[in-house]
């Protein structure tokens, strides 16, 4: 079995229908989903609030080349742009990212190929990331940084100022 933690985020067009349709297409191999989450985008972009969730997922005969090939999945089947126009940190239909990865034995998965860097490089500074993930895992280690409740409690409070639940719910099915 190899287990996975993944973010969704969505901040153009119909968001929550993007997520919804995110969900159903990684529902197979879910084990747990966070609630959803109205954020303040995150990295500098003058944009609209993000939706974002955590997903746990686990799947014997999955390695992490097939966690990022889901993930682009459900971002492709939600016409996502990953042309060199797209801007970083920029506008999302919808985004998964691969947080962290763990093998059969129970060992984190690393990884430096820049395709696809494990753990994520950036889940420490990220309030809309540790918040939906500590819902429902807080006790989760992320390999070389810490507990994810810790990790939350470790960012700026204006971080995490920007992180609040969604009025539409949890399973972002509204
Ligand atoms: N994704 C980004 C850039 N900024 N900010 C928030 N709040 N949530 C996101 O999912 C997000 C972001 C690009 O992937
Ligand atoms: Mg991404
Ligand atoms: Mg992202």
């Amino acid at each position: 079995m190899t287990r996975a933690v993944l973010s969704l985020g969505s901040n153009l067009g119909d968001r929550r229908a993007h997520l919804a349709a995110g969900l159903a297409g990684l529902a197979p191999w879910t084990r747990a989903a966070s609630s959803v989450y109205r954020t303040a985008p995150w990295g500098g972009v003058d944009q609209e609030d993000f939706l974002n969730l955590v997903v746990v997922v686990d799947d014997g005969a999955a390695g992490p080349w097939d966690w990022l090939a889901r993930a682009r999945a459900a971002e492709r089947d939600r016409d996502r742009d990953r042309s060199d126009a797209a801007v970083r940190w920029g506008p999302r239909t919808l985004d998964v990212d691969v947080l962290v990865v763990t093998a059969a034995d129970g060992a984190p998965v690393h990884s430096a190929d820049p395709e696809l860097l494990l753990p994520h490089p950036r889940i420490q500074e990220r309030a809309f990331v540790l918040v939906p993930w500590a819902e429902i895992a807080p006790d989760d280690e992320v390999p070389g940084r810490g507990r994810v409740a810790d990790l939350l409690a470790a960012l700026p409070a204006d971080e995490r100022e920007g992180v609040h639940a969604d009025a539409g719910g949890p399973g972002a099915r509204g």
